[in-house]
């Protein structure tokens, strides 16, 4: 579906729509003690991944460049840049755009928050729970979240990616001190638009981290993922920037190229949620930035259905689908 097709007035002229009650209390509580039984032994979750992810790469080996590594790499650089204000509320380092704390980190008050969750001492992601429990597998095709997929993005989609962000309480991790910088979700694997579903588990709150996004209306360009140059975004697009809070249980979706960020937790409790990216079932996987002419180099479908890039499998093991059908030749 292209944008100006979508029947959803909100996605089509915002780029994102909020959905309360995607989840019920008992759905929701159901994947809380899921997502604690998974952070209780993070260390043989991973492993266990891992070890499954590479089992598969084995089988596919093909050379390439590690570009999610590299990314990763120039983003470590980043707070060697000095933080330049551009509003009372946003700041730059290099290219990198993002809402700043209110107040500093009391080091005692932290110290004071520290428990045996390890979601109290554990800022960052959780990747792929749709691979590995049933539990998050089954409601990545729940049918309120189906239903708000057929009107953003497809009669046909496929889950390709899923992760939980985890905010520890105060935390002011660099480069951001603990904010999500603006980016686009971009995915140039995909032919097509894909949506990202952002349920909260928590609750999502002024001071623990809320959403950000500058609507499309704002008219920016495609950046490509979070480098947003110089002169982009300002003090002008900032001004059009909406501040989401959710209760456990909503959820927000956005398109590939709706610029949005998320605050640091300035709260005593942690704040998770679970980030679910899906394609159009009719997209190719390829290279659809533009930066090769043969979009297929490096990138295979195997007869299994894993999605192998340049070696490693991208997103998840299992791209499920959870509504409409197969495409061949397709995701
Ligand atoms: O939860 C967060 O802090 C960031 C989420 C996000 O950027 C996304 O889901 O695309």
């Amino acid at each position: 579906m292209e944008m100006n097709e979508i029947k959803n007035d909100e996605f089509r002229t915002k780029g994102y729509v909020i959905v309360r009650n995607v989840l019920s209390p008992v759905e929701v509580e159901t994947m809380r003690q899921h997502a604690d039984a998974i952070a209780a032994d993070l260390e043989g979750y991973n492993a266990r991944d891992n070890a499954e992810r590479a089992s598969v790469e084995a089988r596919y080996p093909m050379s390439g460049p590690d570009s999610v590594g590299e990314a990763r790499a120039k983003q470590k650089g980043l707070d060697e840049y000095p933080e330049i204000r551009l509003t009372d509320r946003h700041a730059r380092r290099e290219n990198r755009v993002y809402p700043v704390r209110r107040r500093p980190v009391d080091p005692d008050e932290r110290a004071a928050t520290a428990t045996d969750d390890p979601y109290s001492s554990f800022s960052g992601q959780i990747s792929h729970l749709a691979d590995n429990d049933e539990y998050f597998r089954s409601i990545a095709a729940h049918p309120n979240i189906v239903s708000v997929l057929n009107e953003v993005l497809s009669p046909n989609a496929k889950l390709w990616f899923d992760h939980i962000y985890n905010k520890a309480p105060l935390n002011d991790d660099p480069p951001y001190a603990g904010s999500n910088r603006y980016h686009q979700d971009g995915f140039f694997h995909l032919s097509k638009r894909s949506a990202t579903c952002w349920i909260s588990l928590d609750g999502l709150t002024i001071e623990n981290g809320p959403f950000h996004y500058i609507t499309i209306q704002a008219d920016y360009p495609q950046f490509g993922f979070d480098d947003l140059g110089e002169e982009a975004i300002g003090e002008k697009e900032l001004s059009q920037e909406e501040v989401i809070t959710l209760n456990p249980g909503d959820a927000a979706f956005h398109d590939r190229w709706t610029l949005h960020a998320t605050g640091p937790n300035e709260s005593t409790k942690r704040r998770r949620g679970w980030a679910l990216h899906y394609a159009d079932a009719t997209s190719r996987f390829g290279e659809y930035s533009g930066a090769s002419d043969d979009p297929d180099q490096g990138f295979a479908v195997t007869p299994e259905g894993y999605h192998i890039r340049h070696g490693s499998i991208h997103g998840n093991r299992f791209w499920h689908l959870v509504s409409g059908r197969e495409f061949e030749g397709c995701v």
